[in-house]
């Protein structure tokens, strides 16, 4: 059968998704990996403090020994572990934002986009990439119950069987729900060090948690028994800035405030939500929501990388 113009110039489609070569003999051979997101690349930081931040999370891997698998589409492919091209692409192109459900339509297009935490998830479990660190995490949108906003995060972390570190989720959305959310979905929640769940610009919540961990062993120990179990959810690993670094409360709480009405004048839903009060906050604040954001997520990839090498080390133990 001849083929229309149209087949002809679809991409081929023969990859599920690539790991970089760098990336998949760190895995091969036990090694620390850390995976990256890509969304707070593209959406979540403005340019060109982006692709400083990219390549500085990368670095601070690098740096204790372990090998960064920064996660995005491009062209259509799944990339798992990025090269200085690629972490370029993430931070200076425009790219959609993309969760798990808008994989498959990236790859039947050859387009690319920045993966969410639920799509860098659910990719690194899937290429075996065990520990995650992030910003903060999706979750459950205030008015959540008109709305059904719910961010994918946590589903697809619920199925991932990553462990990602954040620090808590912002206090845009709705924290106990959030809570409840993740209980729902049996996705183990720890505090490290604290059982106050942070809520990312503040160190606290006022939301209490069951359990705090007290060394990256320990939560080696903790995805070694979901793995034992045979539980294949990911594991949150709740990391707060420490207090001094936290963003001033009261300014927190006036920004916020305005960022709300501003959302709700310009009329934005479903997932403009977050980029869209991420960008005003960063304006509104002046700046400093940005460097308290810069510290966080800084302090997230520092932990992660001491839990891939305590994972490491676990299995080369066991093995
Ligand atoms: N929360 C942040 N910073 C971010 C995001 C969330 O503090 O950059 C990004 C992450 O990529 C997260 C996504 O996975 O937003 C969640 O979007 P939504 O609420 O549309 O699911
Ligand atoms: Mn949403």
């Amino acid at each position: 059968m001849a083929a229309t113009n149209h087949q002809t110039e679809a991409p081929a489609q023969t990859e599920a998704f690539r790991v970089s070569d760098e990336v998949a003999e760190a895995l091969a051979a036990g090694r620390p990996v850390v995976a990256l997101e890509s969304t707070i690349i593209s959406h979540g930081l403005p340019r060109p403090r982006n692709l400083e931040a990219a390549r500085e999370f990368e670095a601070i891997l690098r740096d204790a020994g372990v090998t960064p698998a920064t996660i995005a589409v491009l062209d259509g492919i799944p990339r798992i572990g990025l090269d200085d091209e690629g972490v370029r692409r993430i931070a200076e192109e425009d790219m959609t934002k993309a969760s798990v459900r808008d994989l498959p339509i990236l790859s039947a297009k050859g387009a690319s986009g920045a993966t969410t935490v639920a799509a860098t998830a659910y990719l690194a479990g899937r290429a075996g990439v065990r520990v995650f660190a992030t910003g903060g995490l999706g979750g459950v949108h205030r008015g959540a119950s008109d709305t059904f906003d719910e961010s994918a995060d946590l589903s697809a972390l619920a199925l991932s069987g990553v462990t990602v570190v954040s620090a808590g989720v912002k206090s845009v959305l709705d924290i106990p729900a959030t809570l409840e959310r993740l209980e729902t979905l049996s996705v183990p929640v720890v505090g490290y060090r604290t059982t106050d769940f942070p809520s990312f610009w503040l160190s606290t919540s006022g939301y209490t948690i069951d359990w705090s961990v007290e060394d990256t062993d320990e939560i080696a120990r903790v995805m070694r028994g979901q793995d034992l179990l045979g539980h294949g959810q990911g594991i949150v690993v709740a990391n707060p800035l420490p207090a001094e670094l936290q963003w001033d409360p009261a300014e927190h709480d006036r920004v916020l405030a305005t960022a709300f009405a501003a959302a709700d004048a310009a009329g934005v839903s479903g997932k403009a939500v977050t980029p869209f009060l991420l960008g005003f906050i960063v304006e509104e604040s002046g700046g400093r929501s940005l460097e308290v954001n810069l510290d966080i997520a800084r302090n997230n990839v520092r932990l992660a990388g001491g839990i891939a090498l305590s994972w490491s080390a676990l299995n080369s133990a066991a093995a």
